[in-house]
């Protein structure tokens, strides 16, 4: 059963834990989830303020949809110097996602646009669900990305399509969103959070080294050029194999007490 997560949020966001697994919930559905500048300074205080004890975080929304992305309501008065606050709040809060203490995984259902669909690519596993749709609007509401867009969906769809998104206002179904890399997870509509969970608990199960390095080594190595990365992931995988907890599970396995790794 999940119970409440002691962290004080806005009303636009609920925090629960379910054992290792904490889960944070878009709670704004009669707004479809928009982000206003307090969800996203309560989004950074629920990652700088997970206790030790959760392995994982699951990111969901309530309602019909993941996220309509930018309140839009707050975006008609901001001057240019204020543009860039506002965006440099969206970076900070969205970096504590990406480089914070622990993975997490985003289950997306309808909208996930805007900056509804750049929190979703700075999580590390993304389920959808097949109601679940891609759209970068802010071409048509004569705005520019501004929550990491640039930097985060190129690696994940490439530059060219997101071009595409942005200048056509082209938008992908859940099923295109998987082929083209958007996600890596599809499942029938309503399954998402069950998926999303088991998912979660398995991660919350890896060695917090492991985790580390797939969440701040990977993605670093991946932009260095080769002879560094060579060099990065010799070091994190000594530093890794080396803890008493890798031990533990390589010496499980080769008594015969560990899961085989099978094609399920
Ligand atoms: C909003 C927002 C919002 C809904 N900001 N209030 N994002 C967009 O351009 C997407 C805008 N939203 C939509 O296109 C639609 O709302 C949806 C397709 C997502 C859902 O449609 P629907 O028919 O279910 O809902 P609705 O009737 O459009 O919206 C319900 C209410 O939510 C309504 O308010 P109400 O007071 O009239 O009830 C809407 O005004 C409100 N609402 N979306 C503010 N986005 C860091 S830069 C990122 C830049 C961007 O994210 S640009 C993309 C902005």
């Amino acid at each position: 059963m999940a119970e409440r997560l002691a962290v004080r949020l806005p009303p636009s966001l609920i925090a629960e834990r379910e054992e290792a697994v904490a889960i944070l919930r878009l709670n704004r559905a009669h707004k479809r989830n928009a982000l206003d500048d307090e969800t996203i300074v309560g989004i950074e205080h629920f990652f700088v303020s997970l206790p030790d004890s959760i392995n994982a975080v699951l990111l969901v929304g309530e309602g019909e949809h993941f996220s309509a992305g930018l309140d839009l309501s707050e975006l008609k008065e901001r001057d240019v110097v204020e543009g860039i606050a506002h965006s440099g709040l969206w970076h900070r809060a969205f970096e504590k996602v990406q480089f914070g203490k622990v993975p997490v995984v985003a289950v997306l259902h309808g909208a996930v646009v805007g900056g509804g669909l750049e929190l979703a690519a700075a999580a590390h596993v993304r389920v959808a669900e097949r109601s679940a749709y891609y759209a970068l609007p802010e071409g048509s509401r004569g705005i520019y990305v501004g929550g990491g867009g640039s930097v985060r969906l190129p690696p994940l769809i490439g530059v060219a399509r997101m071009m595409d998104m942005m200048l056509t206002g082209r938008t992908y179904s859940a099923e295109e969103g998987q082929a083209i890399g958007l996600t890596t997870y599809l499942v029938e509509t309503g399954k998402g959070f069950a998926k999303g969970f088991e998912l979660a608990q398995r991660i919350a199960a890896n060695a917090p080294l492991t985790n580390f390095a797939v969440m701040h080594a990977l993605p670093r190595i991946a932009d260095m050029d080769p002879a560094s990365g060579y060099a990065v992931e010799a070091l994190m995988s000594a530093i890794a194999q080396a803890d008493p907890d890798a031990k533990a599970r390589v010496k499980d396995f080769l008594e015969k007490r560990a899961q085989k790794t099978t094609r399920k």
